[in-house]
């Protein structure tokens, strides 16, 4: 077997059991200690039952020029559900194109049909990050939304927390027309961050850069900051996660799309760190 292929098989292998394995490696209700993080390290097996141990990281930058299939070092799923764990509609796509980039040759590119009934998700998955509070949190990314429908309560940035039942921070579009971006976030997680003063519509058909930046906290002292093409759009104190937990996973694409409406997203060059990203 060739060195090529066999690396491949591994990382099918690790990505398939990640998700069991990262559930719970530690006591229900006992409070978590968050000093070293090689407390946290993932085990699992590859495809031959040999045992792999992966070391969580905070750092992850892709520019989608060698595609989206999984590996450890990169995307871990793409998921196409409805909602829950229902299955999306069959036309749901996640894949790299050339239609619009903003580096290189690729980008990805999420589609998702018309759906009065439902929400649509197409969207990539990464794993493995560990983001505990006290820590920072930056994530940036350019997006190209084309048309000029209503993106109102449409997602395209989840943080989450796999071992509290996935719940986290999510940036989407609120107003009229879905003209701005916002902080959403169920109540455990804190106060949702909405631009209230002289809000900054964001562009349609071109790319846009969002960078986000979270010093992580359940309590007062966690930080909101968002930049939409530079300009600094929320500037928040307050919580941003639920308590005795860390963010260890990212969705990037249409992480929902509660709008009813067809719609495309373009993505690229998505980085997370938890030091500034210029
Ligand atoms: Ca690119």
């Amino acid at each position: 077997m060739s060195r090529r292929t066999r690396v491949l098989l591994i990382s099918v292998g690790v990505i398939a059991s990640v998700g069991m394995l990262i559930a719970r490696p530690w006591g229900r209700g006992q409070p978590l200690d968050f000093s070293d993080p090689d407390k946290f390290l993932v085990r699992t097996t590859d495809g031959s039952g040999k045992e792999l141990v992966l070391k969580r990281v905070n750092d992850f930058a892709s520019d989608f020029e060698t595609g989206i299939a999984r590996k450890i070092e990169g995307w871990h799923q793409t998921l196409t559900l409805s909602s829950g764990t229902k299955s999306g509609n069959a036309a749901n796509r996640v894949e790299t194109t050339t239609e619009q980039v903003h580096s290189g040759e690729f980008s990805l590119k999420t589609y998702t049909p018309k759906d009065p009934n439902d929400l649509q998700k197409a969207t990539l998955l990464r794993e493995l990050f560990f983001f505990p509070p006290g820590s920072d949190c930056w994530y940036s990314a350019w997006y190209f939304i084309p048309g000029q429908a209503s993106i109102e309560n449409l997602f395209i940035f989840d943080l989450e927390a796999t071992q509290n039942h996935g719940l986290g921070r999510r940036l989407m579009f609120t107003g009229r027309n879905g003209q701005y971006l916002m902080l959403e976030g169920k109540r455990s997680t804190g106060p949702q961050y909405a631009q209230k003063e002289n809000p900054v519509a964001f562009p349609r058909n071109q790319w846009v850069h969002v960078k986000l930046h979270l010093h992580l906290s359940a309590s007062g002292d966690g930080k909101v900051e968002l930049w939409q093409d530079g300009k600094l759009v929320l500037d928040k104190q307050g919580a941003n996660m639920p308590s005795n937990t860390f963010y260890d996973r990212i969705e990037v694409g249409q992480t929902a799309n509660t709008t009813h409406q067809e719609q495309t997203v373009y993505v690229d060059d998505v980085r997370v760190s938890d030091k500034p990203i210029e």
